[in-house]
């Protein structure tokens, strides 16, 4: 019985301690989920839903998503390609599918080259040894690109490799550049954009397990929608109604009312799927609209 009951709890994998970790975990909060944590810290007992959350290294998590020892999984967009680029070579098909990807972890994985170095094309690498902590990823580049260059495999620290002569050029993960900087490199081109996804195991779950599964990812796309969507409400002029709805970002049918004791004005209540910036409210009130209202919205569901 006490082992049917462990079968039929999801298993999602987390960052422990890292850049993902504090978004993951308050992406899990706003999908409802209450926790405890185990006293080894390496796992979150959740109170309130049949979901277990297991803090990981980042790079296992594909790992044991592909293994089903955990049912999904949250990791960057570089961990995922890196994994299935492995698979791939040891002749091995991935395991995880990515369900959806999440606004956070944005990130890209560039070549850097130090200061005054020419870069024109990837022919440019050719020959040169390159550092990095994502050699598939950059293997398989090469490889598209028809350049011969060698690749020398760092676990981290990859910027300091040119200054300590053990790589002409780096490619490393990057986001505002400053590391780059820092370490005289530039950055010369982009290989990959990544940001955050949740990865699932594609095998068949218990109905039970099944259902949870699909309610916590029903409740991950309402947390995902929530954050850029507005609820707007304005009085308009029944004759500018159409100019002012063409205004409204991502808004879908919205509900119009009339005034009491006013036949050329109703209210217009709707849902904008974009966040409201001031420059449409200007827009909106230059086409007419007053009484404008922006307010954030908490949860949705389709
Ligand atoms: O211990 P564990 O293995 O779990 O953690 P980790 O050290 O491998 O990962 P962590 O926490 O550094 O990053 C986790 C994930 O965050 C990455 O896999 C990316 O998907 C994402 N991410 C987003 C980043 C960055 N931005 C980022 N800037 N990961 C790393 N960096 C590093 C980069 O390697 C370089 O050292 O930050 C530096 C560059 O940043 P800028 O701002 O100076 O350009
Ligand atoms: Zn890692």
């Amino acid at each position: 019985m006490a082992a049917q009951q462990t079968d039929n709890r999801i298993k999602i994998a987390v960052q422990k301690s890292g850049r993902l970790t504090e978004h993951s975990l308050d992406l899990l909060a706003r999908c409802g989920l209450t926790y405890s944590r185990g006293r080894d810290q390496l796992i979150c007992y959740g109170e309130n839903m049949p979901v277990d959350v297991l803090l990981v290294r980042d790079d296992d998590i594909p790992g044991l998503v592909q293994e089903d020892i955990c049912d999904l999984g949250i990791v960057g967009g570089n961990v995922i390609e890196e994994v299935r680029l492995g698979l791939v070579e040891r002749g091995e098909t991935e395991l995880f599918a990515k369900v959806s990807t999440l606004d956070y972890g944005h990130c890209r994985l560039s070549f850097g080259l130090p200061d005054g170095t020419p870069y024109e094309s990837p022919r440019s690498l050719q020959g040169q040894r390159i550092a990095t902590s994502y050699p598939n990823i950059v293997r398989d580049f090469l490889r598209r690109s028809g350049v011969d260059a060698s690749v020398v495999e760092f676990s981290g620290a990859v910027e300091i490799a040119p200054s300590l002569g053990r790589a002409d050029v780096i490619c490393d993960l990057v986001s505002s550049g400053a590391t780059l900087r820092a370490h005289h490199l530039y950055e010369a081109e982009t290989i990959l954009e990544s940001q955050a996804a949740l990865i699932q195991t594609p095998k068949a779950v218990p109905s039970v397990k099944a259902d949870w599964i699909r309610r916590l990812l029903q409740r991950v796309q309402g947390v995902i929608q929530v954050k850029e969507s507005k609820y707007i409400m304005l009085h308009a002029p029944r004759s500018a109604l159409q100019k002012i709805r063409a205004l409204l970002p991502g808004a879908e049918a919205p509900t119009i009312m009339p005034l009491e004791g006013r036949d050329d004005k109703v209210a217009l209540h709707a849902v904008c799927r974009e966040n409201v910036f001031w420059e449409t409210l200007e827009q909106l009130k230059e086409a007419g609209a007053s009484s404008m209202l922006v307010l954030p919205v908490e949860k949705m569901l389709d």
